[in-house]
């Protein structure tokens, strides 16, 4: 296809690209500097009005980031030198404003175009070059297609009956709106108690007049220990070479943070040394006690339990009315799920909340919602609740939808959403074989659930950009994995999840949150190290498992 020029607000723009990539977060930004450094012409697509990703989208009250600083940064371009947190776990409007930081360093937004979305995208097997339809109607074309639009791009609504009918303020989470709600004094609902959940009851609790939670299942949360950070030893630690230490040590740990699982068991191991273990855990913060613990506690239910009860004794602790706390953190006999199968959110005051007077939780799976009222939320007792907001943290289609919801058509014709719709099929977790020249970051069959963000897109954008590099170099015009290679994957994967105790929990991990959606592993469980190495491994080949034109 010709390079076609468009007017936009009166300059000519070529519409002719070597790489169009999706998402202006934390992956797409990286794509875009290094690419464009290498001399590639390119642009970034993305709705939002700002740079930021999931920070734009997710400003609800309360959202922060659950990895320790400087984890949850960028590691390039001595960035971090010039940038100073204030917290521990920073909260989105400063997360914002680090987008706006490094937009000013690296130059970014020039080749941003924000406010557009992608409708549509097909590769033409004439000129070997992907059509993209955006919502502006202006078609792009481009060598390569990659898609950084993160795990969760797709914001999922439960088809709650009655749900048109309601007349107040209600939103999701991932969309709240932008200019905030004013939610003093007001009756306020929230549906669900995932990350997003918590965080939204932990701060808005004590400042709305009634606040009613809607809990199907508990979240077994971890003490944030939250704290301000003080710049003068932030600079001290910087320049002591701390922060490139925690760069390098998330390319070694399984989640890519900077600590790791144990050498040993839980049965290697008494039961005084674990107590002193967990306290110790405990106190650190974080997932230290979820992912810096004993080696087989994904793996065997036994060891566990035993990090379940000290759980429960913790938390149960914390909850003044018996009822409450049953509610809440249940004893193991009625545990909801085996401990860490589902993403532990971080909190800060959570469990003191349902002590106050204004806050009561509705224990979903006895007593669910019959329907929404132009009011409220009537439930299965009869009982009829009014509300002035209803907050829906209900969570998303994870990893897959963000992709599968944009019309992406490969030489086939067959679009990825009906090619995904019985299972997920990838090589390497960033290709999938029809869709030459077409990669994704972040996304299924990577490291993505079980690992930190720009961890991942840094070392999968790394390997994307040479993949697009050495086709550029070797007169490729096309890259496309072989059916068998993806087979492969895509049962590795699911063997490496097989054996842990991640199967047996319902979750977005296994994309069981969402009803219809295929029940698989849509993330890689063989820690970040492992990953890196296979993944390099396949480059270090040639490329094996992939064709080439
Ligand atoms: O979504 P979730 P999330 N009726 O799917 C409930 C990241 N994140 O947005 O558990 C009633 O975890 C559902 O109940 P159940 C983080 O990786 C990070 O909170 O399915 N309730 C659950 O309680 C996280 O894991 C941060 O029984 C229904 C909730 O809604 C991921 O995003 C902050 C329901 C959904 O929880 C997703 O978190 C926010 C129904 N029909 C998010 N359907 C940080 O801390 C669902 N629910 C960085």
């Amino acid at each position: 296809t010709p390079a076609a020029e468009v007017q936009s607000n009166g300059i000519a723009v070529s519409t002719s690209l070597d790489v169009l990539i999706v998402g202006a977060g934390f992956g797409g930004l990286y794509q875009l500097h290094y690419l464009r450094k290498m001399g590639y012409k390119c642009k970034v697509v993305d709705n939002a009005s700002e740079l930021g990703g999931i920070w734009y989208w997710n400003c609800y009250p309360g959202a922060r980031v659950d990895s320790d600083i400087p984890l949850y940064e960028y590691s390039i371009e001595d960035l971090y030198k010039d940038w100073t947190w204030s917290e521990r776990f920073p909260a989105w409007p400063e997360l914002r404003r680090y987008f706006q930081y490094v937009d000013k360093k690296l130059d970014l937004s020039k080749d941003c175009i924000m406010s557009t979305g992608v409708k549509s995208a097909d590769f033409d097997t004439k000129s070997c070059r992907w059509n993209v339809n955006l919502t502006t109607g202006d078609v792009y074309d481009c060598k390569y297609f990659v898609l950084c639009t993160g795990f969760a791009a797709k914001h999922y609504v439960p088809d709650f009956k009655g749900l048109a009918k309601y007349k107040g303020i209600m939103h999701h989470t991932a969309k709240y709106p932008q200019e905030g709600i004013e939610l003093e004094g007001k009756k306020v609902a929230v549906i669900g108690t995932g990350a997003s959940g918590v965080q939204t009851i932990q701060e808005i609790g004590p400042q709305v007049g009634h606040l009613t939670v809607l809990q199907r299942t508990p979240n077994l949360c971890l003490p944030m220990n939250q704290h301000k950070l003080d710049p003068l030893i932030e600079a001290r630690v910087k320049k002591e070479g701390g922060y490139e230490k925690v760069f390098k040590d998330r390319q070694t740990t399984f989640g890519g943070f900077h600590f790791d699982f144990l050498e040993k068991n839980g049965d290697d191991d008494t039961d005084e040394q674990k107590r002193q273990l967990y306290e110790e855990l405990w106190s650190g913060g974080g997932f230290r006690f979820w992912l810096a613990t004993y080696k087989d506690l994904l793996f065997d239910k036994k060891v566990n339990d035993t990090a379940y009860n000290f759980w429960a004794e913790k938390t149960r602790a914390r909850i003044n009315d018996p009822k409450t706390r049953d509610i809440l953190a249940p004893l193991l006999d009625k545990q909801p799920h085996t401990f860490g199968t589902k993403r532990p959110s971080l909190e800060q005051r959570y469990y003191e909340v349902y002590n106050q007077d204004n806050v009561d939780v509705i224990a979903l799976k006895e007593n669910p919602i019959e329907t929404f009222t132009e009011k409220g939320i009537k439930m299965k007792n009869g009982e009829e609740h009014e509300f002035d907001v209803i907050l829906l943290a209900t969570g998303f289609d994870s990893v897959t939808g963000g992709l599968v919801q944009i019309d992406i058509k490969g030489i086939d014709g067959v679009s990825l959403a009906v090619k995904w719709s019985k299972g997920t099929w990838t090589y390497l977790g960033m290709t999938t074989a029809n869709f030459p020249n077409m990669y994704f970051l972040y996304g299924p069959q990577g490291p993505t659930a079980f690992a930190n963000g720009p961890t991942i897109v840094e070392l999968q954008g790394d390997w994307i950009i040479d993949a697009i590099d050495y086709c550029e170099k070797n007169k490729k015009k096309t890259m496309d994995a072989s059916a068998q290679s993806e087979a492969g994957w895509t049962k590795h994967v699911a063997e490496l999840c097989d054996i842990t105790l991640f199967p047996g929990t319902d979750s977005w991990y296994m994309g069981a949150n969402v009803p219809g959606k295929p029940r698989e592993s849509l993330s890689y469980a063989g820690g970040v190290p492992r990953y890196v190495r296979e993944t390099k491994e396949v480059a270090e080949k040639g490329y094996a498992g992939f064709n080439f034109d």
